[in-house]
């Protein structure tokens, strides 16, 4: 298959990318690098050093004697979109290239509408793309568990059957996403859900949970083949963050209460989700969501037990309640579906203490590259003179 990534620099990007092309496809990666300018406007570096994207892609060439071909474009340019789509004709599109982080959304007013403009127009120029030089390849775009909030009923796979004055439809799942990153996949999904409707593009919206992890087969091969490992308070996700914070003897950060609870998945399980998806494509017309994740934890469950781990490894662990910087609900109910990867062969890999151990050993052979500094939160969701309490007075 020859499959172009988009945001195949990434985290899950570059990640899937390798695993794409060791199994025989044809990888272009599509990238703006926007990343790794976010990371030097905020003074952040990846835990785990990486080459750059053109050293990267060369090495994996040395190694394995396959090519992976790198276009440096921004996908919010649409001609040079179009250029590399048309080049290409590919078979299928997987979209990672977005701007990610909840906090960095939060910031202020213009962290916000470049997440929005950032993500939203780079959504919108795939679909036209798409529908102009190749409307019979599938879509397979990356949105987010967090589209749906934390409803007090159980979330199922995109859609809801609902009865409604003795009537009944299956409609889009409400949507209840928590910061103004989220808010563009939500708007995301009714894009791609639109399109496949209008245009009979055929589209994957695989609402994935938080990634944990950083090695996998391929990216494990060399050390110029390593992946991003963030920890900071805006990029770094919160069971990564939880096993530095242990290799380094810091107390393990809960916001708030700790009841917050998540789909959560290994990176290897994100590359074969990757996979069974795009193997199994949409039908023309069809838009379709397949819940991302493997298990679910509260945040307070993990940092037990990383502390635990960490204990065995002879490192003690704090673990604190820092006051929440955002707004969200931190004692609730949280049932989610996930059958149809599973269905399709999604055989999941559940998180071992031997998974923690192993990040806890990567954060302790990189500490010298760890700022502390980084570490405590400091984008809030609202000024302290808004809170509601304070609203309502
Ligand atoms: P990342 O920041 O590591 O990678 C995103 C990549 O996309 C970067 O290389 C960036 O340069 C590129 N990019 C951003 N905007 C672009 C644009 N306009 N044109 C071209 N490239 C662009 O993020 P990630 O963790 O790999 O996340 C990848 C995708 O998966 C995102 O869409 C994210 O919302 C989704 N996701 C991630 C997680 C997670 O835990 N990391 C969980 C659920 C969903
Ligand atoms: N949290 C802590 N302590 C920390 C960091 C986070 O308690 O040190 C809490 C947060 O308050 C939140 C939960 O952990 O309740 C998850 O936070 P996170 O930063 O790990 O993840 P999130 O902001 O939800 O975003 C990440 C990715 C995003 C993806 C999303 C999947 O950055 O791209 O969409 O996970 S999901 O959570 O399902 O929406």
């Amino acid at each position: 298959m020859k499959v172009l990534v988009i945001g195949g620099d990434g985290y899950c990007g570059w990640a899937t990318s390798l695993y794409l092309s060791a199994r025989g496809h044809e990888v272009t990666i599509l990238d703006s690098l926007a990343r790794r300018a976010w990371d030097r406007e905020h003074g952040l570096d990846s835990l785990v050093p990486i080459a750059s994207a053109r050293r990267r892609v060369d090495e994996w060439t040395r190694v394995t004697r396959r090519a992976v071909r790198l276009e440096t474009v921004d996908a919010t340019d649409y001609e040079a979109l179009c250029r590399v789509v048309a080049e290409i004709a590919p078979d299928a599109i997987v979209h990672f290239g977005q701007q990610r982080s909840a906090p960095f959304s939060m910031i202020d007013r213009d962290h916000a509408v470049r997440t929005h403009v950032n993500n939203t127009v780079g959504n919108l120029n795939v679909l036209w793309a798409l529908r102009e030089y190749a409307p019979d390849a599938h879509l397979v775009k990356l949105g987010t568990m967090g589209e749906y909030g934390t409803p007090n009923i159980d979330i199922e796979e995109g859609f809801l059957v609902v009865e409604h004055q003795g009537r009944s439809d299956r409609l889009p799942f409400p949507k209840q996403p928590g910061s103004f990153y989220h808010l563009t996949k939500v708007s995301d999904s009714d894009q791609l859900f639109f399109a496949c409707r209008t245009w009979g593009l055929r589209a994957t919206d695989l609402n994935q949970g938080i990634v944990y992890g950083t090695l996998t087969a391929e990216t494990a091969a060399s050390p110029a083949l390593a992946n991003r490992y963030d920890y900071d308070h805006i990029f770094g996700t919160v069971l990564n963050r939880f096993c530095v914070q242990a290799a380094l003897g810091h107390p393990l950060t809960i916001y708030g209460q700790g009841g917050q609870t998540r789909g959560f998945l290994d990176i290897r399980d994100t590359v074969r989700c990757v996979e069974i998806a795009l193997e199994h494509p949409a039908q023309a017309g069809e838009y379709r969501v397949f819940n991302q994740f493997t298990e679910m934890f509260s945040v307070a469950e993990l940092a037990e037990r990383v502390a635990r781990v960490a204990a065995g490894l002879g490192l003690a662990t704090e673990i604190v309640r820092l006051p929440n910087p955002r707004s969200e609900r931190e004692e609730h109910y949280y049932n989610a579906r996930n059958t149809n990867l599973r269905a399709l062969g999604l055989d999941p890999t559940p998180l071992g203490d031997a998974t923690i151990a192993g990040l806890i050993a990567i954060a302790a052979a990189h500490r010298e590259r760890i700022d502390v500094r980084l570490i405590p939160p400091r984008v809030a969701w609202r000024p302290p003179h808004d809170a509601p309490e304070r609203a309502v007075a």
